[in-house]
């Protein structure tokens, strides 16, 4: 498990716990939880630290001081992952743990690249109260998307990726969007969409702002640079 994090100390013990039940039952017999935390001022890594003595699962916090960014995170949490699948998920509790064995079991078929906990399959749902303008922003940051990959949701931070299939140093991501970047620096479509309820943060405040919004925007610009040099 690779979750990044910047203040989220509040939301850790019942992630922990419920992230914790979700891996023992599969048979994940490795499963660690790697928490990749930006130096929070919030202590979220001392918490994360004082868990790890109690956790039934192996909690290991690897902080970055200096840097920031949701996507460099999770390369540097695939980076020192030990285990044969990442799976990759939100520290507020959006994503749902209890749908970790879905996206694992999605992966034991060998033709499936990625498996994506989706919001846009049929049973996947959105169960919160954005703002307008919150739910026109993620439909026109899909839409502006949609030529780049099949996948449906591809801004989800919630996806099972074996890590031998993710090549790192074709990576240089901007921002947010870590799935986007992988999903389209490999060309990956056999994509293997599991439906999820998407909840509101369970606690803390957002760090999507009008900068990241603008951080995105290049992000696209660099990725169709790409795929339109031919994903060289
Ligand atoms: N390490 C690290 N994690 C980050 C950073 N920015 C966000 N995160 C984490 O990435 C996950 C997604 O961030 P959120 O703030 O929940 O973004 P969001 O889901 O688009 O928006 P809300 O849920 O409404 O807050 C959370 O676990 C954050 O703590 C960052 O700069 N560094
Ligand atoms: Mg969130």
């Amino acid at each position: 498990m690779i979750i990044p994090t910047y203040n989220e100390r509040e939301n850790l013990p019942a992630l922990v716990r419920r992230v914790s039940d979700a891996l023992r039952a599969t048979p994940a017999a490795e499963a660690e939880i790697l928490i990749v935390d930006d130096d929070s001022p919030d202590g979220t890594a001392t918490l994360a630290e004082q868990l790890s003595s109690t956790a039934p699962v192996p909690v290991r916090c690897i902080v970055r001081r200096g840097e920031r960014g949701l996507a460099t995170a999770v390369i540097r949490g695939l980076r020192e992952a030990r285990g044969r699948v990442c799976v990759v998920m939100d520290a507020d509790l959006s994503h749902p743990p209890e749908s970790i064995p879905a996206l694992l079991a999605a992966l034991d078929d060998s033709g499936v690249q990625m498996a994506v906990g989706s919001r846009f399959v049929r049973g996947g749902r959105v169960d919160l109260h954005w703002p307008l303008h919150r739910r026109l922003n993620s439909l026109f940051g899909r839409m502006l998307a949609r030529p780049l990959t099949p996948v449906k949701d591809m801004m989800a931070g919630f996806f099972a990726v074996r890590r031998a299939d993710v090549q790192l140093d074709r990576l240089a991501p901007v921002g947010y969007k870590i799935l986007l970047e992988i999903l389209v620096r490999h060309g990956f479509r056999r994509v293997m969409e599991v439906p999820i309820t998407f909840a509101d943060r369970a606690a803390g405040r957002t760090k999507l702002d009008v900068a990241e919004q603008l951080r995105y925007l290049r992000h696209l610009s660099k990725l169709y640079a790409f795929v339109l040099r031919g994903r060289r």
